[in-house]
């Protein structure tokens, strides 16, 4: 199969880390007889150092012209010390998945049992955790009217959801909920917001189409509790912006670092595939951060946007194989580990 790939690397890790992924699709490529072919797009600091904009319209056109998006990560230090910045490498992330209408996030807790002991969770409590969370992505705080009023003394962001919108995202998590154990939880804070009561109300609407999915409604603060506390009672979880990117990056502790944690954001157009994790300026240039979640997120991208599920699986098994030889990257290791199993990030690249 012929496939064209944008490869959009960003900012920090990002680059260090796609540039594994997109190994890891050529070796798919070599051994499976496909073609894949690569153009490269500026985004985030990166696209504002060469271009003044983070996201440059160059780079919405070679994105909607190709048949997926592999992703890296934007930020930069620089702007976190800044809060009166107008233009910021984010406004790059959250422009391209409204420009393609990229509105469901799907970020798989996927648990290899070698890693196990590198999570602070006891083993107990997380062996045989499989989460799936639909994260919306194109709306709540992150796209509501925001500003400051009383010369600049109060700031405000609005939460924000369309029925049209929780109503789109909902039919992707309960269709995927048939497909695995029929359990659905959707995560709100509806004692107290009015969006989220929007919220509730169209889930239990759209529940009436999946009489066989088993639905269960929690607020936040109790989810972010349960999912410590007691990860495998979820299967699919399904929440907000603001929420969804906030319970993943806990979740992640379940998978046993940031650096495992694959995600397809999907929609109207191409889908575009990245790890979780930002731009980790503090680890950039050292050649350690772990592109498994590169690595995991192009496994997705040839799944979900090539169906190409036995090259998919090839991938993870290629993960899963590596870390049983008991190969890690710094953020997965501990004390156990070998010195001459810790790895850098192009010699796990090499090892998958
Ligand atoms: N690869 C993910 C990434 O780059 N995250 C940085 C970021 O700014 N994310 C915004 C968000 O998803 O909430």
């Amino acid at each position: 199969m012929k496939k064209h790939i944008v490869v959009i690397a960003g900012d920090g890790i990002g680059q260090e880390v796609t540039a594994v992924g997109k190994q890891v699709l050529d070796k798919i490529a070599a051994q499976y007889g496909h073609e894949f072919t690569y153009d490269e797009a500026l985004i985030g600091h990166a696209a504002i150092e060469a271009t003044g904009s983070p996201l440059p319209e160059e780079t919405i056109t070679k994105s909607l012209a190709s048949d997926a998006i592999l992703f890296g990560a934007v930020g930069h230090p620089k702007y976190d010390n800044d809060p009166t910045a107008k233009v910021r490498p984010e406004q790059g992330l959250l422009g391209i998945r409204k420009a393609l209408g990229l509105y469901a996030n799907l970020r798989p807790i996927k648990l290899f049992d070698e890693l196990l002991s590198a999570s602070s969770i006891k083993p107990e409590i997380l062996k045989g955790a499989d989460i799936l969370f639909f994260r919306e992505l194109t709306g709540d705080v992150y796209f509501g009217e925001r500003g400051r009023k009383d010369n600049g003394d109060t700031a405000y962001d609005t939460m924000i959801y369309s029925r049209y919108e929780v109503e789109r995202i909902a039919i992707k998590a309960f269709d995927a909920a048939m497909t695995r154990r029929k359990k659905l939880c959707s995560v709100d804070k509806a004692n107290v917001l009015e969006s989220s009561r929007l919220w509730r109300e169209v889930i239990q609407e759209v529940s009436k189409r999946y009489p066989e999915v088993a639905v269960e409604h929690q607020f936040i603060d109790a989810a972010a509790m349960l999912l410590i506390k007691d990860p495998k009672r979820f299967d699919v979880v399904v929440t907000g912006n603001i929420f969804g990117d906030i319970l993943t990056d806990e979740a992640s502790q379940i998978a046993g670092s940031m650096g495992m944690l694959a995600s397809a954001s999907v929609g109207d157009t191409t889908g575009l595939y990245e790890p979780i994790h930002g731009s980790a300026h503090d680890i950039t240039g050292m050649g350690v951060a772990n592109p498994l979640a590169s690595i995991l997120s192009a496994a997705l991208m040839l799944d979900i946007s090539f169906g190409m599920k036995e090259e998919a699986d090839a991938v993870v098994n290629a993960v899963d194989k590596v870390l049983k030889a008991g190969y890690r990257t710094r953020d997965i290791a501990d004390a156990s580990t070998p010195a001459d199993k810790i790895l850098n990030t192009a010699g796990m690249g090499e090892q998958v």
